[in-house]
């Protein structure tokens, strides 16, 4: 595995590249052009002003998170032919500075979604948390407007003012919208891009949704084994890949981590990996807890010995981590601080170190 952290780029993180330098493993930075509108080409000299930024920190850039899907794509409406040919654009652009892997999603609308973005746990940290009746209780205005003041200066990926805007209209598009239609609109978009991945040597990963529920009725599809196969073996080509996120995939209970892993991964259809922990309270809600199994309801010794057994070598990165050490939003986005991200590469770390160890002396 390759270990990298996210960064959400200059002005847009307050974690600066030399402290993601000093963690100790770390080989790169996954990023985007943030603020940059969906469905539009990214322009090169932006792109190559992002790399040449990461390049004078000594760290690498070869996966980008996230190059988002217009939903004009996942409507399948007819302008969508001018929005592929612009993701295409874009992904030619990034191949010429070395990116390898995109990751990106197909959660309609909105990206993940949380109940609360400060939950205080009674060891003084916070974190994010997921209750599942208040989501279910509350408009999409209202949760926005929470995001919007509770964030700051920062906007959630998704939530978005400018789309509040126009929200009811969008949500109203997706109201008769059959699982089969958004596969084939999916399809469709797949059976664009992924040619031109092939040849440019990019392997693209869908992340899950999150959370791998319906909200505010919208469909949510990428959130199951079977709901995976089923996008995998729609294109079936190695460069249809996805990004394995623990923390998405397992707030279902029902899901087996480490046999996703094993299956997806000995494919090679896992391109890059999100690796975080969460602890159940009940049935649906859940907050998101140290990287540490014991903190958690995720076994995360099973889950990198899968990794480690399939010898993944692609990008992995420390997701959401708590707010800790007098963290606040001045320091870190919500789930992206500094020191529990750090503390859970070098837990991550650690148990590889011993995998790979106790295979050598066996
Ligand atoms: C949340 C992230 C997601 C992810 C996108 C991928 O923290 O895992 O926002 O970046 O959904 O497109």
């Amino acid at each position: 595995m390759k270990m990298t952290f996210r960064w959400f780029g200059t002005n847009q993180d307050p974690i600066s590249l030399e402290y993601i330098r000093q963690i100790p493993g770390m080989t790169g930075v996954v990023t985007s052009l943030l603020t940059y509108p969906v469905g539009e080409a990214w322009p090169m000299d932006q792109i190559q002003a992002m790399k040449d930024e990461i390049s004078a920190h000594n760290l690498e850039v070869e996966v980008i998170e996230s190059v988002n899907i217009h939903e004009d794509i996942k409507l399948g409406a007819p302008s969508r032919d001018e929005k592929i040919e612009n993701y295409i654009t874009t992904m030619e652009r990034l191949a010429k500075i070395g990116i390898k892997c995109i990751c990106y999603n197909m959660m309609p609308v909105l990206d993940w979604a949380r109940s609360h973005l400060y939950y205080n746990l009674p060891d003084g940290s916070n974190t994010m948390r997921y209750e599942a009746d208040f989501i279910n209780s509350v408009s999409v205005e209202e949760l926005a407007a929470r995001y919007a003041k509770e964030a700051d200066t920062y906007e959630m990926p998704g939530w978005e003012p400018e789309r509040m805007k126009t929200i009811r209209q969008t949500l109203e598009k997706y109201k008769d919208m059959k699982e089969d239609t958004f596969y084939a609109n999916m399809k469709y978009f797949l059976d664009a891009i992924i040619p031109h991945a092939e040849k440019l040597d990019i392997k693209m990963a869908v992340h899950p949704d999150d959370p791998p529920q319906p909200i505010f009725g919208l469909p949510k599809l990428i959130i199951s084994r079977d709901n995976i196969r089923r996008y995998l073996d729609i294109n079936p080509s190695p460069n249809n890949g996805i990004t394995l996120c623990t923390g998405s995939l397992g707030a279902r209970k029902e899901s087996d981590i480490p046999s996703m892993i094993r299956e997806f991964g000995k494919e090679g259809r896992i391109h890059f990996a999100h690796v975080r922990n969460l602890r159940f309270e009940n049935e649906t809600d859940f907050y998101e807890s140290a990287h540490f199994t014991p903190y958690g309801s995720l076994d995360m010794y099973a889950i990198m010995k899968a990794f480690h057994d399939i010898n993944f070598k692609g990008w992995v990165r420390p997701d959401h981590g708590r707010m800790i050490w007098d963290e606040t939003i001045k320091k870190g986005r919500p789930g992206y601080g500094l020191y529990d991200r750090a503390l859970g590469a070098t837990y991550l770390q650690g148990l590889w170190e011993a995998m790979t160890r106790v295979k050598q002396e066996s």
